[in-house]
């Protein structure tokens, strides 16, 4: 019978969590990749798996079964089409009665052959991570169990291994009394996900050793505990010291290079004793809170951060060394310094190339029990449950041991967090303990809220160094924490800037606040790549919802500032702006370039662009230093590259008086409902009913109805306020014209916005002026204040106009799209491009692709043109408002009909309402304006 071990949360027969190295022998070549240790013996590859629908069902000798199907170790059965595949976001995918496991419990049998060498040596297996829980039997006999699933699991098996050939049986459960503590916003798959191998190694041998630096003057001090039962000689800038058992000694580096994650230098550290060899690379470096401050080397640096969870679309958390790698190539190009992972311990290959390639990491216990809030009670009840339940205490404290004994030797870390909204208690203030007694770093824990519990005051006393929030405003920031005269302790953001769909906006409020005091650390965006699952059939990215779960959370989890595969948009764009490392400042004809670095030069060239000339210059700008540079009259545009890559940029523009408009005499007829008005050679049929310009023959072509348009397709970060448009039926409300006048070659309307059998949502005159070639068309509108709409999407004109009109010519912010709060990442320019690339595809289209600021924007089919000027936002779209928000899936936009030029008097910003505040203040259409656009027909320019 299988022992009942996942109704319990201790794991059974691993070894003591240790930090993670992997031996070599004397005789290997000095390596820092595992796969060339000769004591390395990787099991990952072709496994063969045999399903159980319960764990119940699994019989006593499963482990006689040599396993049905073929599967690949590390992988999630799901992408097997094993059980299914579910989205949830905070809820609990099994009812909410702790400490009971989910009683429909499925298993899996993975099994395999190995072959060993047994030679008097010892051999140990590794499990670096499986979901949720597993036992494992070595040639029939059982070796132990192990949960939590992103710790790394190690047995001693050699007792149970003989030379040549060995069978190994892991029976992989979907759930256990851990689950509770494992409920992180994520698809919830299965399986053994990490890699897994076999270590042979001496008898006698290290088992752990902790690695400390501190900084003396210009020197380092390197010291290094032994762990182990073994004496070992460490071999560390160029002296060996030979470190008894349990003991410490200490290396001096004279004029020590620090590490940091602008310069992530690492020094070679060799660790010996008996025939094995451990290569630990060393980065030297200080992590701590003083004076009310967060100070890395010293100095008040700032976390330009991004959570990161393991996913890739087509292999779910079964995340490769090279997609590791490519996330962290991909977060250095956008200028991210800093990584939380979220929430649960990354694979140790992510940090070991986070020592390398220079992040900051805030290593994160494996703990979310966010479910509770939703599971009934709410937040206040939710907070005394599982934090301060007695049952999950061991387990709650071995998640951050784990994290900390595993992690403690990358010179990355530089913060621990005791895991991810679990509320605050007892259980949370033993793991603060355990992880305070074993490592001085900072440690991070966000939910705790100024509360008080029997007669405990949770907050300032919970021993914690540093405050962190998620999704604050800039003014709670500034009103609740910064003015708080009794906070002493660097604050930081540990999620803001939710990055669903078209977004982020408002990025420039906190980075300004951020930048403004050294009390504040920064912060770290949720997050970095939308998990959209590639699965079955169809060729697109899919999200909660589309396996027919019936509990899910829909799209939530397309909420990256990268798309699924690593695409970069708008929003990418915008955050490597503010992440940029040197900052532009100019007065007059002066530039002044500063370096924001602590510790690394920047070196790279400086391309300034005046008047279509370019003048190029290489730059070595010390940290904090600044150059200055001349400047000519006019505008001017500022870019940096390393290597040929740009990293930061800045424009200085000013704006352009509008182009004058010169008003034509017009003669008027009534027609039906339709005002014709005549001006020179071009006719405009207005439709008295609504106000609006039905069709106009002008520039020798016909175009249809200039149709009001208040709408978009709602974008993620709508998902709020557009319950507050709907009920309003904004979707329905339409321009009904109360009365018209003619009066000195103007049309007047005045006219309503409304849905039927509502009062208007917009009262507005309109006011018809006519040129040579075109037509302006001024608004002066109020919104109803019944509507106790914060905003409205929009406010402009939507003309449809044949597919063939597919030639973009604007100036404006671009080339990428832009909005009022999320622009300055773009360069105001002048750009051709064709209609059909201006639409964004997002996993679940929305509104996208407009341009702010434009000074014009001209479609044309190659010979005729519509050009408009006067508007603050444009976009000319192959997609229509409603085509976009009726699709749910990027896949399922129609053919194209025709190409959409809309052209807004305002387009609301995008702000991060998804998890965040709603655009801030100056950023929406507001409820009250007045504005003119100008509609030009004619040949192409
Ligand atoms: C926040 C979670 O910490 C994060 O994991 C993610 O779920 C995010 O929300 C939404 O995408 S918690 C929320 C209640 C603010």
């Amino acid at each position: 019978m299988l022992k009942p071990y996942y109704k319990d949360t201790k794991s059974v027969g691993t070894t003591p969590a240790r930090s993670y190295y992997i031996p070599f022998s004397r005789a290997d070549k000095k390596s820092y990749d595992r796969e060339d240790s000769s004591r390395f013996t990787s099991l990952c590859g072709a496994w063969k798996i045999t399903p159980y629908e319960s764990v119940l069902d699994v019989p006593d000798d499963f482990y006689n079964n040599d396993g049905a199907d073929d599967i690949a170790v590390p992988s999630c059965v799901q992408y097997y089409g094993y059980d299914y595949f579910q989205y949830t976001n905070d809820r609990f995918p099994f009812p909410y009665d702790p400490p009971r496991v989910p009683e429909r419990n499925p298993a899996y049998h993975y099994s395999r052959y190995f072959d060993c060498k047994v030679g008097g040596e010892k051999t140990y297996i590794v499990f670096e991570g499986v979901d949720s829980c597993f036992y494992i039997f070595v040639n029939g006999k059982a070796v132990g169990y192990s949960q939590i699933s992103h710790r790394i699991s190690e047995f001693d098996i050699t007792d149970y291994v003989k030379d040549g050939k060995n069978k190994l049986d892991v029976l992989v459960l979907k759930w256990n009394m851990g689950s509770y503590l494992e409920d992180q916003d994520k698809w919830r798959f299965t399986g053994i996900f990490r890699d897994v191998y076999l270590l042979r190694r001496p008898q006698n041998h290290i088992t752990d050793y902790k690695i400390e630096t501190r900084i003396h003057g210009a020197d380092g001090i390197v010291a290094f505990i032994n762990k182990s039962d073994v004496q070992v000689a460490v071999t560390f800038g160029g002296e060996t010291q030979s470190v008894p058992a349990r003991a410490q000694s200490e290396f001096t580096v004279k004029n020590a290079r620090l590490w940091s994650a602008e310069t992530p230098f690492l020094y070679d550290m060799v660790i010996q004793s008996d025939d094995e060899v451990i290569y630990n690379r060393v980065g030297i470096r200080v992590t701590e809170v003083k004076d009310g401050l967060y100070l890395f080397n010293g100095k008040p640096i700032k976390f330009y951060g991004v959570n990161r969870h393991d996913f890739h679309p087509e292999k779910g958390y079964a995340v490769s060394r090279e997609d590791m790698l490519t996330d962290i190539e991909l977060m250095k190009s956008l200028n991210v310094n800093a990584v939380r992972t979220s929430h649960y311990p990354s694979s140790p290959l992510f940090y070991e190339m986070c020592d390398e390639y220079g992040l900051y990491v805030m290593s994160e216990a494996d703990l979310e029990s966010h479910g509770f809030v939703k599971s009934d009670g709410g937040y206040d009840w939710a907070m005394q449950a599982i934090p301060q339940d007695k049952n999950f205490e061991q387990s709650i404290v071995e998640r951050s041991v784990c994290n900390v004994e595993e992690h403690k030797n990358f010179a990355c870390v530089v913060m621990w967090s005791l895991g991810n909204e679990s509320g605050w208690g007892a259980n949370e203030k033993r793991a603060l303990e355990a992880v305070v007694a074993r490592d001085d770093r900072p440690v991070h824990y966000e939910s705790i809220y100024p509360y008080v519990v029997g007669d405990e005051e949770y907050y300032n006393g919970s021993g914690l160094k540093t405050v962190s929030r998620m999704y604050s405003t800039p003014d709670w920031i500034v009103n609740e924490y910064l003015n708080d005269a009794k906070e002493t302790r660097p604050f930081m953001l540990c999620e803001y800037a939710h990055a669903m769909g078209n977004g982020p906006g408002g990025l420039k409020e906190y980075w300004e606040l951020f930048e403004s005091t050294d009390r504040l650390m920064g912060g770290f965006i949720w997050e970095w790549a939308d998990h959209g699952v590639k699965y079955g059939a169809g060729d697109g990215f899919k999200y909660g919802g589309d396996f027919g779960e019936n509990l899910h959370d829909g799209n939530f989890c397309i909420d990256g500032i990268v798309s699924p595969d690593r695409q970069f948009k708008a929003g990418s764009l915008q955050m490597k702006y503010y992440y940029q490392p040197l900052k532009f400042e100019r007065a007059d004809n002066k530039l002044t370039v500063t370096n924001k670095n602590f510790f690394g030069a920047q070196t790279g060239e400086l391309v300034i662009t005046q008047n279509g000339k370019a003048q190029k210059r290489g730059v070595c700008i010390p940290p904090r230093e600044s150059i200055v540079m001349d400047l000519t009259d006019g505008d001017a545009t500022a870019q940096y590259y390393v290597g040929g890559a740009e990293v930061a940029r800045a424009q200085f523009v000013s704006d352009k008086p509008r182009a004058k408009f010169v008003c034509e005499k017009i003669k008027t007829e009534l027609h039906g409902h339709a005002l014709i008005v005549t001006s020179g050679d071009n006719e405009y049929r207005l439709d008295v009913q609504s106000g609006e310009v039905e069709s106009v023959r002008a520039g020798g072509a016909e175009y249809g109805r200039i149709s009001l348009n208040i709408l978009r397709a709602p974008i993620d970060n709508d998902m709020y306020i557009r319950q507050k448009w709907d009920a309003r039926y904004l979707k329905f409300a339409r321009p009904c014209a109360r009365g018209y006048r003619v009066e000195k070659d103007s049309v007047i309307f005045d006219i309503i916005v409304a849905a039927d059998s509502l009062v208007p949502v917009i009262d507005a005159t309109l006011t018809y002026s006519f040129c040579k070639s075109g037509v302006r068309v001024a608004i002066d509108y109020k919104v109803n204040d019944v509507t106790k709409f914060e905003f409205l999407p929009r406010i402009g004109w939507t003309l449809k106009l044949d597919r063939s009109y597919d030639k973009l010519k604007y100036n404006a912010y671009g080339d990428g799209e832009t909005y009022s709060d999320m622009y300055e990442y773009a360069i105001k320019g002048e750009y051709e491009c064709s209609v059909k690339d201006e639409y964004k595809h997002y996993v679940k289209p929305q509104e996208s692709g407009s341009h702010y600021l434009p000074d014009y924007a001209e479609v044309s089919d190659g010979k005729r043109a519509v050009r408009v000027e006067g508007m603050t936002s444009f976009s000319a779209l192959p997609y229509s408002t409603a085509q976009l928000e009726n699709a749910a899936h990027d896949y399922e936009l129609p053919e194209r009909d025709g190409t959409y030029l809309s052209a807004d008097y305002y387009m609301s910003g995008l702000g991060t309402n998804a998890c965040g505040p709603l655009p801030f203040d100056g950023y929406v259409t507001p409820n009250a304006g007045a504005d003119a656009i100008c509609f030009y027909f004619g040949e192409k320019r």
